[in-house]
């Protein structure tokens, strides 16, 4: 069963909360603020699945109360259904251009908020299923390529900003054509797998990244980590791999499946190109190749 959703609801009248919270708390989990100016310090420290919002309310009302909302990166993707008596079509019109995703009419139906609150909640649990597929690499579960760039950019503005040492991982595993063209595709695939988790249980941080670049290649993301750090999770890297012990009779480094790692840290400098950081780690990654394979290089 799946977990229960947070709805916070907000109204001035408390009548009117005690109706909606005996429409929704069989299914949900229930929060509630009587103000604008409530709802927004709680939403913040509580990030609740929907948020169902009065428009008249006293001090800040419910349009006031949600451009704030779709203005404020963590919540913007709350959905909020609106609730009011106002009835007007400028009203409901407005309250939807404001963000809104639904506009409830009072007095309140405990049917007809339950029905709706049940499809927003179900909609929304399929775009961020659907958000996370689009950055995650089917075979491996790792970050794709897209999640990859979207961390380089994001480092990018925060190192324009901070003196702190970003570093970048590059990794190829070795004689995997002949690794395929020896144990097939099928095995091929696994052991792009079992290098993927290796990766995954190496680096740690929660900010830090790993990451399927495409095919057998993977890049690592290390907010706040020097060069040494970065070279010594490298060899880590480098010596998990070996000793996974899959056997590779094609390759001439051992007879496993090895990788090559390269490393690069970049520091502060504005507008510097993310593209240039792999660049480098990659130049790294070809010179750990040239010197024979299963091997670090930065
Ligand atoms: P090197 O040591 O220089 O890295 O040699 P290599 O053979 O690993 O490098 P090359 O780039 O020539 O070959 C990479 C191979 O990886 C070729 C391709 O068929 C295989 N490959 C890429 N993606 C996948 C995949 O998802 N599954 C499987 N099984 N193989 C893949
Ligand atoms: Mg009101
Ligand atoms: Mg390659
Ligand atoms: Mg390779």
């Amino acid at each position: 069963m799946s977990k229960r959703a947070v709805i916070l609801v907000v109204d001035d009248e408390v009548s009117n909360i005690e109706l909606l919270s005996a429409a929704l708390e069989d299914d949900h989990e229930i929060c509630f603020a009587t103000s604008g100016e409530e709802a927004l310090e709680l939403a913040r420290s509580v990030l609740p699945d929907l948020i169902l919002l009065d428009v008249l309310m006293p001090g800040m009302d419910g349009y006031a109360v949600c451009q704030q909302i779709k203005a404020d990166a963590l919540l913007a993707d709350v959905p909020v259904i609106f609730t009011t008596a106002l009835g007007e079509q400028e009203a409901e019109v407005k309250g939807l251009e404001l963000g809104a995703v639904d506009y409830v009419a009072k007095p309140i139906s405990p049917v007809i908020v339950r029905a709706r609150v049940r499809n927003h909640i179900e909609m929304k649990r399929m775009r961020d299923q659907l958000a996370e597929l689009a950055v995650t690499d089917a075979l491996t579960g790792l970050g794709n390529r897209r999640r990859l760039e979207q961390a380089l950019q994001q480092e990018a503005g925060r190192l324009a900003r901070s003196t702190a040492d970003l570093s970048i991982i590059m990794l190829d595993i070795d004689f995997f054509k002949q690794f395929n063209d020896t144990y097939g595709h099928i095995a091929g695939d696994r052991c792009i797998i079992m290098v993927a988790a290796t990766l995954n249980r190496a680096v740690r941080r929660a900010a830090d990244l790993a990451a399927r670049y495409g095919g057998e290649e993977f890049a690592c993301v290390l907010p706040n980590t020097s060069h040494e750090e970065a070279m010594a999770i490298a060899h880590n890297i480098r010596d998990r791999v070996l000793a996974l012990s899959i056997p590779h009779e094609g390759s001439t480094a051992a007879p496993y499946v090895t990788v090559s790692v390269g490393v690069a840290t970049a520091t502060c400098a504005p507008g510097i190109d993310p593209v240039s950081w792999i660049k480098a780690a990659d130049d790294q990654l070809y010179q750990a190749k040239a010197r024979g394979r299963n091997n670090v290089e930065g």
